[in-house]
C-alpha cells in the first residue's frame, strides 16, 4: 500500500527538520516491502500473551499464517518464546524445535517475507536458513553477542528494539526522566553498533518497544514522540496489542478491542511508524486503506 498520502497529514510534535521517511524495504534477492506495512504475529508459544498454546502444532500455525497473509499481512513474524512480562527464557533447542519447521513450510508457501522473532544467534542463523528474511530481535542486538554477524552475513534486515532488562525483570525498570529521548539515544546506539558489525543502512528498522519496561504513561509518551523515533531516518515498528495504552481494552468485547486497536495503529502510521506488529492483520490492512484513501482525498 502507498504510504505517500499519509505525508501530508499534519502532526503534532513534529520534529524541526522533516525526517527522512523510507517509503520501503528492500531485502535480500529482491523483494521490496512497501509502507505502511502490516506484521502479522505468529507465536508459536506455549505462554505468549494472547495466541499461547493456540498454534503450538506446525500445522496450524502454517495455516494461521497462510490465513493472516491472505486477509492483508505484508509479513509474518514467527515467534517461538514470549517476551511478555514476566516470561520465563526458552532453551535454544526447545525454541528450535518450534520455529524452523514452520518457517520452512512457510517460505515454501508465501510470497511475502518472514521475519523471526528472536533473542538467539542460533535461532536466527537456522531460521534464515529456512527462508526468513528478517531478523526481529527485541534485545537490539544486545542479548547474543553472535547476533550481529548473523544478521550481516545474510544479509538480513533486522528490527532492534528498545526495551531494559529481560522480560522476567523488565517491569522493574520502567523508570525514565524522558522516555522519549532515552529510547532514541538508545536506538542510536544499536544503529550505530548494526552498521559497525556491517549491517547496511538500508536493512535497519528501530521500534521504541511500546510495554517492554514501559508503563502506561510511557507508551502514551512514545506514541505522541513518535515523529521524534521516526526522525532518526529509519522505519519505526510499533506492536500495540497486549500492550497499556489506555485504549480501553480492559473490558471490551472482542469487536471493540479490533476496533480500538486499529485506530491507535492508524494513528501511529500518521505520526511516523511504518510497520504495525498486529495479531489481527484484516481490521487493520482494511483501515490502513481507508485511511489512505481519505487522506488521498482531502489532498485533491
Ligand atoms: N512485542 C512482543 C513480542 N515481540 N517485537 C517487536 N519488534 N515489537 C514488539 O512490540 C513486540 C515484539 C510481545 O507481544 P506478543 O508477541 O503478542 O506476545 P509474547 O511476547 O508473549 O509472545
Amino acid at each position: 500500500m502507498s504510504r505517500a498520502v499519509f505525508d501530508h497529514v499534519e502532526i503534532a510534535n513534529r520534529p524541526r527538520r522533516a525526517p527522512r521517511r523510507p517509503a520501503e524495504l528492500k531485502l535480500a534477492g529482491g523483494r521490496t516491502i512497501r509502507f505502511p506495512a502490516v506484521m502479522g504475529i505468529l507465536n508459536v508459544t506455549p505462554d505468549s500473551f494472547r495466541d499461547g498454546g493456540r498454534y503450538l502444532d506446525a500445522e496450524r500455525a502454517v495455516a494461521h499464517g497462510i490465513e493472516m497473509a491472505a486477509e492483508g499481512a505484508d509479513i509474518i513474524d514467527v515467534g517461538g518464546e514470549s517476551t511478555r512480562p514476566g516470561a520465563h527464557p526458552v532453551e535454544t533447542e526447545e525454541e528450535l524445535r518450534r520455529v524452523v519447521p514452520v518457517i520452512e513450510r512457510l517460505a515454501r508457501r508465501l510470497t511475502v517475507p518472514i521475519s523471526i522473532d528472536t533473542r538467539k544467534a542460533a535461532v536466527a542463523r537456522a531460521a534464515l536458513d529456512a527462508g526468513a528474511a528478517i531478523v526481529n530481535d527485541v534485545s537490539a542486538l544486545s542479548f547474543d553477542p553472535a547476533m550481529a554477524a548473523v544478521v550481516a552475513k545474510a544479509r538480513a534486515a533486522v528490527v532492534l528494539m528498545h526495551m531494559r532488562g529481560v522480560p522476567e525483570t523488565m517491569a522493574e525498570m520502567a523508570a525514565y526522566r524522558n522516555v522519549v529521548a532515552e529510547v532514541c539515544r538508545y536506538l542510536r546506539q544499536r544503529v550505530r553498533v548494526a552498521l559497525a558489525a556491517g549491517i547496511q543502512a538500508s536493512r535497519l528498522i528501530v521500534d521504541p518497544g511500546f510495554g517492554f519496561a514501559k508503563r502506561g504513561e510511557h507508551n502514551l509518551a512514545l506514541m505522541r514522540g513518535l515523529p521524534r523515533v521516526a526522525a532518526l531516518g529509519y522505519p519505526v515498528l510499533v506492536g500495540f496489542s497486549g500492550k497499556a495504552l489506555r485504549l480501553g481494552l480492559k473490558d471490551a468485547t472482542a469487536r471493540e478491542r479490533t476496533a480500538r486497536i486499529a485506530a491507535a495503529e492508524v494513528t501511529a502510521v500518521m505520526l511516523g511508524a511504518a510497520i504495525l506488529r498486529v495479531h489481527e492483520p484484516g481490521p487493520t490492512a482494511a483501515a490502513l486503506k481507508v485511511a489512505a484513501s481519505m487522506a488521498a482525498a482531502v489532498r485533491k
